[in-house]
């Protein structure tokens, strides 16, 4: 129904991503997908890179008078360090452990991770957040709002509201987001936000990096998203493969998560007592479907792969002990991965909600 394609590379010309499927009458305004943009880019942690890119972007097709056509929408960024690139060429000989440089190399034969390491980067989440700002005003239309919040980066853990009531309390979860967006580290606790950025200060002067736990939280979705009937229609799979495919992304749970495992059953499900559930530990998704709970989902990102203070690593020309490749990188971009995750949730609930209501024009 929705479906959408990014094509970029990191230090090329630029970014192009086309969003298909989109209803006609979807209003547009692009100094709020300018805004989405730059809560992507911006951040305690994120390199020199960030001042660089301004995410100037062209809407080229899909939109005309400030709403959506029902066309396929494409939208076109510039990567203003292209200007920077131009003519140079640094090939990476020695890659980068945790990084998508060697399983790359092995696969395409390559003894220089370069071209692996220019698609690989997440720059390329700026498209995924163009399209994912047509899916919030869709869902806008609907109500539903998706946001987030970062609740650790490394050791350092943020004091929130006990986790039931994050996932149960739609007030909570939005004071929570206002909260995250004054934050240079998009925490919700300011004292933990302090305490993170002088950890991710104590990275970059060691040459090393740090990740994290986020949090996102869609609230009044509809009951009865996604299905039961066929595996690839269950919308907490669809959800935790969309999360997932953010760069740096290792883990992805939806409510309880893991720690439902440890409970009986009867602490585990949400009893059923009039509308409303009075918890809602299974995240707002029971058999691939939406209940009309909260969907909470929470994701891990690892560290950073390019460590200024290189691990061990070889040669892929001699395949001799060296060095990991070094060159400038964020040391921490929790609170970016964050931003994304909301925009790729938000496209998997427009398609949601799309296929249970149709139409082509809203
Ligand atoms: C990235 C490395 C850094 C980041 C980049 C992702 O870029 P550079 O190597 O040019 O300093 O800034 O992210 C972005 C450019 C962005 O817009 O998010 C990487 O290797 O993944």
């Amino acid at each position: 129904m929705l479906r959408f394609l990014t094509a970029g590379e990191s230090h090329g010309k630029g970014l192009v991503a086309i969003l298909e499927g989109m209803p006609a009458g979807i209003d547009v305004d692009e100094k709020e997908l300018l805004s989405e943009l730059s809560r992507r880019r911006k951040g305690y942690g994120r390199g020199k890179r960030a001042n660089i890119e301004d995410d100037e972007f062209e809407i080229i097709s899909g939109v005309l008078n400030g709403k959506t056509t029902g066309a396929p929408i494409a939208v076109v960024l510039k990567n203003k360090d292209y200007e920077n690139w131009k003519g140079k060429y640094v090939p990476i000989f020695s890659p980068r452990p945790g990084h998508a440089d060697y399983p790359g190399a092995l696969k395409y034969e390559f003894n220089d991770c370069r071209p692996v390491a220019e698609r690989a980067s997440a720059r390329e989440t700026a498209a995924r957040v163009a399209c994912g700002y047509f899916a919030k005003k869709l869902l806008e239309k609907a109500g539903v709002r998706v946001v987030s919040w970062v609740i650790s980066i490394g050791e350092i853990f943020a004091d929130l509201p006990p986790e039931e009531e994050r996932m149960k309390e739609k007030r909570t979860a939005l004071n929570l987001f206002e909260l995250a967006e004054k934050s240079e580290v998009r925490c919700p606790d300011l004292i933990a936000s302090q305490k993170m950025k002088e950890i991710i200060d104590e990275a970059r002067e060691k040459g090393d990096t740090l990740g994290g736990v986020f949090e996102v939280a869609a609230v009044n979705v509809p009951a009865g998203l996604g299905s039961f009937v066929h595996w690839d229609r269950r919308l907490d799979s669809r959800l935790t493969a969309a999360v997932m495919s953010i760069p740096g992304i290792k883990g992805v749970e939806i409510g309880l998560g893991f720690k439902v495992a440890n409970l009986f059953g009867s602490k585990a499900h949400d009893i059923i007592g009039g509308e409303k559930r009075l918890t809602n530990n299974a995240g707002g998704i029971e058999g691939g479907m939406s209940n009309g709970e909260i969907i909470f989902i929470r994701a891990a990102m690892k560290p950073i792969p390019t460590l200024q203070n290189p691990l061990p690593s070889v040669d892929l020309r001699t395949m001799e002990k060296t060095l990991a490749h070094f060159e400038r990188s964020d040391v921490c971009a929790v609170g970016s991965a964050a931003v994304v995750a909301e925009s790729m949730v938000a496209l998997v609930l427009a398609d949601a909600l799309l296929e249970e209501k149709g139409g082509s024009r809203w």
